[in-house]
């Protein structure tokens, strides 16, 4: 460690070595299958201010309130939420796959907390790896989950994990997964294999 700076003054804060992302945009997904469903993906708006988030969160329906079927995403302004984004294609995601009862008592603040993790880079430098989260409304159980850009960045995956399930506060006992894009986008069930778990 390094010993106290001789001085009175506090210490400078360190430089930070990751680079800060300021611009986010959210998406909306509302399922009509009578379209690919590309085309019911839709950016709603952008923002890179802490105050234009709250006034866009204050402004939408609760993930609660959303029928059975559409999604929110949030994901760094340039990366479209879906598998095929250059950014996303060799990329993965930890899924936190909740229970029908949890939607009328922890879902919206799950959600609140995770798009708190993204926009205040909780990651610390591995936040660079982040590139955005996605919840979905289903009637069989609703998804939260934090897409990463490389599944074969253990270090960078791992850590993200650890603290997204500690910010979540999840119990020890809970299990999360992280599934590579490549596996979920081919799978022939609804449970791609986890790579990682925390
Ligand atoms: P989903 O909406 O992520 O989960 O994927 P859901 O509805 O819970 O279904 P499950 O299969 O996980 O149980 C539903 C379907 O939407 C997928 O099977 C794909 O057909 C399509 N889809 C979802 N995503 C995230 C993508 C994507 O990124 N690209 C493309 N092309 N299709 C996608």
């Amino acid at each position: 460690g390094h010993s106290p700076a001789p001085h009175c003054f506090p210490a400078p804060s360190p430089p930070q070595a990751w680079q800060h992302h300021l611009e986010w945009a959210l998406w909306f997904f509302k399922n009509d299958r009578s379209r690919a469903w590309q085309s019911n993906l839709h950016r709603v708006t952008k923002f890179n201010t802490v105050e234009d988030f709250w006034a866009i969160y204050n402004n939408i329906q609760l993930a609660s309130k959303l029928s059975s079927g559409c999604d929110y995403a949030l994901f760094k302004d340039g990366i479209k939420p879906m598998w095929e984004d250059s950014r996303n294609k060799r990329g993965g995601r930890w899924l936190v796959s909740l229970t029908k009862q949890q939607r009328h008592i922890e879902l919206d603040h799950l959600w609140l907390e995770t798009l708190l993790c993204l926009i205040g880079e909780s990651f610390g430098e591995h936040s660079q790896e982040v590139c955005g989260a996605v919840i979905n409304i289903r009637a069989k159980g609703d998804k939260i989950a934090v897409w990463t850009r490389e599944a074969e960045n253990q270090e960078g995956v791992l850590h993200i994990g650890r603290v997204y399930k500690e910010r979540l506060g999840l119990s020890t006992k809970t299990i999360i997964g992280y599934q590579a894009h490549a596996d979920t986008a081919t799978k022939s069930n609804s449970l791609a294999k986890n790579k990682f778990v925390v």
